[in-house]
Parts: C-alpha cells; structure tokens; sequence
C-alpha cells in the first residue's frame, strides 16, 4: 500500500467493500458460509480492518470521517448477514414442510375388501333357512367327551365310529367331536322341550383326504322335540329346506340306519338330472330320548345332519373339496 492514501481512495475502498460484500452476502448458499463470510468481512484481520488499517496515514480532521463510514459499513454489513442467515433459515423451514406436508384429502392405497370364505357363506344360507323355519342356532364344544359324543346318542361301545381308526382321541373319555349332535344333547340337557335348534360347526373325523374326504369339516345339524312330531314333520321341513337351498327340484328319502334315529333315512336331490346323496336325517331314537330324561310317550322328534363342504360342492360344481382348504385367491375370487 503506497504511503500515501487520500480520503477519497479511503472511501472508494469502503465503497467498493459494500458493494463486493452485499453481492457475496446475497449469493451465500448456506447458513454456514454466512459464518466464514462474516469472519472474513468483520473480524479482526478482516477486509474492514484491513481498509482501516490505512485509516492512520489520513489527517486528524479526516479520520473521524471514515471512522463514521467504516462503522456505518460495519452495521450494515452486519444487517445483511442477519438479514440473509434469517431467509436462509426459512427457506430450509419451507423446504422441510413442503417434505412432511400430509395430505389428508389425498384417496387411500387400493386394499381390496375381500369376501367370505365359500364355507362360509354356504354355513350362513343353510343356518338362514332354517332360522326362517323358526329355529334358533346354538354351538358347543370342538373338544367333546364320550358321553356327550357317544354314548348319549346311542352309539354303543364297540361301535366302529368310535374306534382309534375313525376318531382323533385326546385323552381315554376326551376327543375332537365327529359331529355336532353334542351340541343337541347339551341344549336339551338345559331346555324343556318343546326345542327347535340348528347346530352348524367343525367336526373331525380321522381320515385320509382325498378329493371328497377332509379330516376337518364342517356339519349342520338340526333337531326337533316337541310332542306330536311325526316322520311327515321330518320329510316336509328337510324338503322345505332341500328346495330352498336347491331350487325346486326332485327330492327323496331311502331307508338308511343311524345309531341315534329310528327311522333313518338319507335324502337325494336330483341336481342337473342326477341323483346325488346330500344328507342323513331321522326320527331320534327313543332310547337317545330316555338317556335324557324325557318320556318318549310324550315327547318325539326328528333330527338332520348334512356336510357343508358338500352341499357348497354340489352348488358350485367344485371338483375337490382341498380346494376350499388351499386360500387359492384363483379359487377364491370367483365366489
Ligand atoms: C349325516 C347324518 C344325522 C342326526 C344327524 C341327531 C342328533 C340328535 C339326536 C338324533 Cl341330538 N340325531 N342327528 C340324525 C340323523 C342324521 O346326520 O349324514 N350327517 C352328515
């Protein structure tokens, strides 16, 4: 610097550091190159320090005027720093909300509903019709003794259905229920006749599957007691039901045998003109009747029992009754 420096040269320096500060100010990307800006501009072996370094070479009636520039550089340097670290600040805050905003009117990810389960359904329109007919659904126990399994339906003890081979045992007297007749014993153990129950509900059976067998399935059974009931009872409600179920369409009963029911019967619907076997029913035993303390003098009735997989195969046409078992969405949708 030459030993000689004017005032004005002074002043065109403090100029030009307005000028140069205030553009590198306003081009500053980020908060933290404010800071080094501002160690640069402002502090003690700065740019300001550095021009006023030269302030000693003027006059003493010149340096007072310099001295009042430089501070008034000084605060105004130090007002667009502030000015620029706040709009950097409140860009960065718009930045982040623009990035966290929610919006609550936007429409949801598709998630299909999905539907019920064709088991399901069919268990729901057998139960319906039947509660129409004035009966009221009751359900029990899958984990069932041999009482209320066997013996009190008049199944006797060496009977094949209570075999190692047939039935899935848990202990010597408790055992997964093969059919839903304990829930009938067990509602008329605590309900005076005259009764009317529908019983729908899982069963297992100790078989192998195949296209028609499962070891888990599911079984709807009715039952009647009231006094008066006779076998014309029996074969106008089961048809009732076959055809509200079926359409209207051929129905008959064949002499059949069941442990719990004397007599017995099974029914066939004729679907798309052929006879097919959909259920068991019968007038209950008198001996099922006196086991449970009723007088079967008095008190008379009938019972049905029918697979659910069956009647849901029969209606859809399904081929094979594992593919209600395999969540095949393929299968699943078209129900
Ligand atoms: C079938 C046949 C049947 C019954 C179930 C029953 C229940 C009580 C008393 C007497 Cl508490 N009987 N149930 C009667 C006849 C047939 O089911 O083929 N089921 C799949």
């Amino acid at each position: 610097m030459s030993a000689t420096i004017t005032l004005q040269q002074l002043t065109d320096q403090l100029d030009a550091l307005e000028a140069e500060a205030a553009a590198e100010v306003r081009a500053a990307p980020v908060a933290a190159d404010l800071e080094q800006l501002r160690v640069a501009l402002l502090g003690k072996k700065g740019r300001l320090s550095a021009v006023l370094g030269a302030m000693g070479k003027l006059s003493a009636e010149e340096r007072p005027l310099v001295g009042q520039r430089a501070n008034r550089l000084k605060e105004q340097l130090q007002a667009l720093l502030g000015e620029r670290l706040e709009a950097l600040r409140e860009a960065a805050m718009a930045e982040k909300l623009r990035g966290e905003s929610l919006d609550v009117t936007a429409p949801s990810r598709y998630v299909p509903a999905g539907h019920r389960h064709p088991l399901i359904t069919t268990t729901e329109e057998i139960v319906d019709i039947f509660a129409g007919l004035g009966y009221r659904v009751e359900e029990g126990p899958e984990v069932e003794t041999d009482h209320y399994n066997f013996t009190a339906l008049n199944i006797p003890p060496h009977h094949p259905a209570r075999d190692m081979q047939d039935t899935f045992y848990l202990t010597t007297s408790t055992l997964l229920r093969t059919h839903t007749s304990p829930v009938q014993i067990r509602h008329l153990e605590q309900n005076p006749p005259p009764v009317r129950i529908v019983a729908p509900g899982r069963v297992y059976r100790r078989d192998a599957v195949d296209a028609t067998h499962s070891p888990v399935f599911h079984q709807v059974e009715v039952l009647a007691i009231d006094e008066g009931l006779d076998f014309s009872h029996l074969r106008g409600t089961v048809t009732t039901f076959l055809q509200a179920f079926f359409g209207d369409l051929p129905v008959r009963f064949r002499a059949s045998y069941f442990p719990f029911t004397e007599p017995s019967a099974e029914v066939d619907v004729q679907w798309r003109g052929r006879w097919l076997e959909v259920m068991g029913c019968g007038m209950v035993d008198p001996a099922v009747l006196e086991g449970l303390g009723l007088d079967p003098e008095r008190w008379s009735g009938f019972a049905a029992g029918l697979g659910v997989e069956r009647f849901c195969m029969v209606r859809h046409g399904i081929d094979d009754i594992r593919r209600l078992y395999t969540s095949d969405l393929r299968f699943l949708e078209q129900f």
